[in-house]
């Protein structure tokens, strides 16, 4: 890949978020620099969109190099779309994320509705006010019952349409082949090789 970035920080401070973007980097002639606790800015958006591009402007702004962001959630139907963009505060109003993830197939299971799909969407600071975003989306269900102890999140509830396989019985490279993540980074390979 020609790009004139030779290092790019992954601002996160979601270690499971950070080795799945490591692999997806393996490659790639970019220096791949993260942080484990970042500073991360009070995710104040109303949007997926919003959310990334505060975090990716904070973290070029503290550390003076090209930066990425990820925000990201799972859409459920029977929540009419939720949690979406506040997928962690949902999870956190649980015991723990086995309890949301048990509470989400409930509700699934009651109102007859098992269509779901995560979102990623990466904004990529490069200057001061240079910020751009990248969206991913994969369709799927929610399972009858968790399956997989691999991945993290939601991981286990959501298995992508096309495939046996919930995202928490994939290895990292299966869920990365067809991952919202994944989507939404190679649009931003694709557009660093455009920028050269
Ligand atoms: P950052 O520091 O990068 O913001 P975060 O965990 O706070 O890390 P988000 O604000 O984007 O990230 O919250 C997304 C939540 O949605 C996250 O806590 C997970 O529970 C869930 N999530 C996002 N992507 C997921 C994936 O690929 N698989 C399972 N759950 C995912």
């Amino acid at each position: 890949m020609k790009t004139t970035f030779k290092k790019i920080l992954v601002f996160s401070s979601n270690k499971n978020k950070i080795k799945e973007i490591k692999k997806i980097f393996i490659g790639k002639k970019i220096k791949f620099l993260s942080i484990d606790k970042s500073v991360m800015p009070e995710e104040t958006g109303k949007t997926f969109n919003q959310n990334a591009k505060l975090k990716s402007k904070r973290g070029f702004d503290l550390y003076k190099i090209p930066c990425i962001s990820d925000d990201s959630g799972i859409c459920v139907s029977a929540l009419k779309g939720g949690p979406g963009v506040f997928s962690k505060r949902f999870e956190k109003k649980f015991k723990s994320q086995n309890h949301a993830n048990q509470e989400i197939i409930k509700l699934t299971k009651k109102l007859h509705d098992n269509k779901a799909y995560f979102k990623s969407v990466i904004s990529f600071t490069y200057k001061k006010n240079k910020t751009i975003t990248f969206e991913g989306i994969r369709n799927g269900i929610i399972v009858s019952k968790p399956r997989g102890k691999r991945g993290f999140g939601y991981d286990p509830i959501f298995q992508p349409n096309g495939v046996k396989k919930t995202y928490a019985e994939m290895s990292k490279n299966e869920k990365n082949s067809i991952s919202h993540r994944s989507i939404a980074m190679n649009k931003f390979f694709i557009f660093l090789n455009q920028l050269t």
